[in-house]
């Protein structure tokens, strides 16, 4: 079956290097990416590519219609750290986005869709250590509250209008095709563009504030997996927990510091902080585990050598 697929926010962190595996699996043409701003050269030059915005719901329906769309990545949120700054956008975006994505196939004008939550649906009542799927979830910010309560829809849709619709909630994610967001996990990115350019980096989270994180080819391999395991075996239709590695600031820093001896890191806490520490420090996803085999690859010291030799070349 010829599958035309949709890329909501292609010019984000995910969102580019997404639309470029997706392309290389399903052909170039097959895969529309879309963003309110335009998206990487690399997109634009190798195939469709639309302006779109996704909370003007008419204007979304056009473009499904246009390119015979049957499934959609929405990829467009604001992140923790722009949420707290944005409350009132971040929530409306982030509730509507979905509201207009879940409709259209609700309505049975697409077949499938994929949705990313987040760490943030935890909160500081949450147990931190491989919190488990099942844990307490009472975030206290903007973006976990409007996580949580998409995770909420989506389980609702799906059981009230079969509507197939599928997610993850993603750690904090590190590649080294494009920078982050505006979130609390940034940290994780920029230390190495600065370790690189400055042979320095001044760290807004505590040197020992542990969080979980993932590598995007991993995060990237899991999001295909979900979207392609047999429906059967997603038994989970809130969102699956899934883990990559934990690691603070300190133990980071530490591993750069093997590669770029010369590399310094100094604190200066900001307003991140306290979302951090509503966070867990490390995930149990035993559930994705076991539902639709899912594994991790990369560990600390291979992301760091992954993420050195790829932006030293580029
Ligand atoms: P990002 O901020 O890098 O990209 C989001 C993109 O959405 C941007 O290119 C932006 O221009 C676009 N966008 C904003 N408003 C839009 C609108 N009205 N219509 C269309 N596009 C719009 O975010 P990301 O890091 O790529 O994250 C993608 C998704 O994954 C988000 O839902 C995010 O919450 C989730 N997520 C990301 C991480 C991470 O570490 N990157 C972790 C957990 C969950
Ligand atoms: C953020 O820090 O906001 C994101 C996330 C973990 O959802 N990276």
């Amino acid at each position: 079956m010829q599958e035309n697929i949709l890329v909501i926010g292609s010019s984000g962190q995910i969102g580019s290097e997404l639309v470029l595996e997706l392309r290389k699996i399903y052909g170039n043409s097959s895969i529309i990416a879309s963003d309110i701003i335009p998206s990487s050269d690399e997109i634009i030059s190798s195939g469709p590519f639309e302006i779109l915005d996704v909370t003007d719901s008419k204007k979304l329906l056009e473009v499904v219609k246009k390119h015979d769309i049957s499934q959609v990545y929405l990829l467009a949120a604001i992140l923790s750290a722009n949420a707290e700054e944005k409350v009132n956008l971040a929530w409306s975006l982030n509730m509507s986005s979905l509201f207009n994505v879940l409709n259209l196939a609700k309505e049975r004008v697409i077949r499938k869709i994929f949705w990313p939550s987040s760490i943030a649906v935890f909160g500081p009542n949450t147990d931190k250590i491989n919190t488990p799927q099942f844990a307490i979830t009472e975030p206290n910010t903007v973006y976990g509250i409007s996580k949580l309560a998409g995770e909420r829809w989506c389980e609702y849709y799906f059981n009230k209008f079969n509507v197939d619709v599928v997610s993850l909630r993603y750690p904090g994610l590190i590649g080294w095709k494009s920078l982050p967001g505006g979130g609390t996990t940034d940290y994780a990115v920029e230390i190495f563009h600065e370790a690189i350019k400055n042979k320095k980096y001044n760290c807004f989270l505590k040197k020992d504030s542990t969080l979980p994180m993932m590598y995007m080819s991993d995060a990237i391999n899991a999001t295909l997996n979900i979207m392609t395991t047999e429906a059967k075996n997603v038994k989970i239709r809130s969102s699956y927990n899934i883990a990559g590695v934990s690691f603070s600031p300190k133990e980071i820093s530490d591993e750069i510091q093997r590669n770029i001896s010369e590399f310094s890191i100094t604190y200066t806490p900001d307003f991140r902080q306290k979302i951090a520490d509503s966070w867990p420090n490390s995930i149990d996803d035993s559930r994705a585990q076991k539902d639709w085999k899912w594994k991790a690859e990369f560990d600390l010291p291979k992301i760091t050598s992954d993420m050195l030799k790829n932006l030293t070349a580029n």
